[in-house]
């Protein structure tokens, strides 16, 4: 039986000692960052293994890096939606509290959210391909665009954005984290995501298997849609803000 309701799943919320969310693209559509598979979506125009693949980048930095800077210099100029900040006061209501997001735009850290576990890494954020230093970067002087060919500040080696390519395996103490908070929880929210991409997909039915509940926030169904006790199908920031309201 999955529910609809907004009213009974706040008050679940209101009980929980442990609240889990897990977050997608779709949560920062309405900052206007396109999303990957839908309309306009990012990979629409670009073959994602043409790009976000270690051999794209090693075939070609300047393609990846052309396209990694746009996306730093567009996410630069957008602000936290109404999604980001109900997340944040969320968590501040909560008292233990994880948010696990796909996403590599920084919104939640911008919007106040402290426990947020970047799972695919971050566009502020590069990384050394030779000495493997790591450099948190908001490139505040040159608006996002780092250029074709980045060089590592202390050995000249070409620097990588520091997120994580398909193929690439996640951060195994993260990705111990993201289980851990997702098979603790009373509830999962998965707000925003296609649950398209592997191995994070799989938290959503692995929370409810060991007796989460778990909510589907998406204004499309996808494929765990039939899995989820609750399924608000609306938009982020609408659904999220009538979850966690302002004071
Ligand atoms: C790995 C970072 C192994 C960079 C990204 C099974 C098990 C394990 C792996 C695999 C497997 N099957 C296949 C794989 C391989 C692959 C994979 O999953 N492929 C898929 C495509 C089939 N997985 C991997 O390669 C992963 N690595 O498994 O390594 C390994 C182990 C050991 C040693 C070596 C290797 C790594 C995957 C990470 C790839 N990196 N991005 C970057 O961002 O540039 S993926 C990319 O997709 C983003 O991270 C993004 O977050 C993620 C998921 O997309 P979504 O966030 O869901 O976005 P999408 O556009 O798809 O959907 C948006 C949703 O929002 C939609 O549902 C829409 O309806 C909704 N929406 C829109 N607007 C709103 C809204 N909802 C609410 N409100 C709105 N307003
Ligand atoms: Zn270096």
């Amino acid at each position: 039986m999955i529910h609809h309701d907004i009213a009974t799943l706040r008050r679940l919320l209101d009980e929980a000692d442990h609240v889990c969310a897990l977050t997608g693209a779709g949560v920062s559509a309405e900052s206007g960052v396109p999303t990957f598979r839908g309309d306009g979506g990012l990979w629409r125009d670009h073959d994602p293994t043409r790009i976000a693949t270690i051999g794209a980048f090693r075939r070609d930095p300047a393609l990846v890096w052309e396209f990694y800077n746009w996306r730093r210099a567009l996410v630069r100029s957008v602000a936290p939606n109404r999604a980001h900040l109900a997340l944040a006061r969320l968590e501040r209501r909560v008292p233990d509290f994880t948010l696990i997001t796909q996403n590599v735009d920084g919104l939640h850290p911008a919007a106040g959210s402290e426990r947020c576990i970047e799972i695919h890494g971050s566009l502020w954020r590069v990384r050394c391909t030779a000495c493997r230093a790591v450099y948190e970067d908001r490139a505040e002087e040159s608006a996002g665009d780092l250029g074709p060919a980045p060089a590592c500040a202390r050995c000249g080696g070409l620097l990588r954005p520091d997120v994580v390519w398909f193929g690439e395996p996640l951060d195994p103490l993260l990705w111990t984290e993201c289980v851990e908070a997702c098979t603790a929880c009373d509830v999962l929210l998965v707000a925003g995501t296609s649950a398209a991409v592997q191995p994070v997909a799989s938290l959503a039915l692995e929370a409810k298997s060991r007796g989460a509940v778990v909510a589907e926030i998406n204004v499309e169904q996808t494929p765990q849609t039939r899995y989820m006790d609750f399924v608000l199908r609306g938009r982020a920031g609408e659904m999220l803000a009538a979850l966690a309201p302002e004071d």
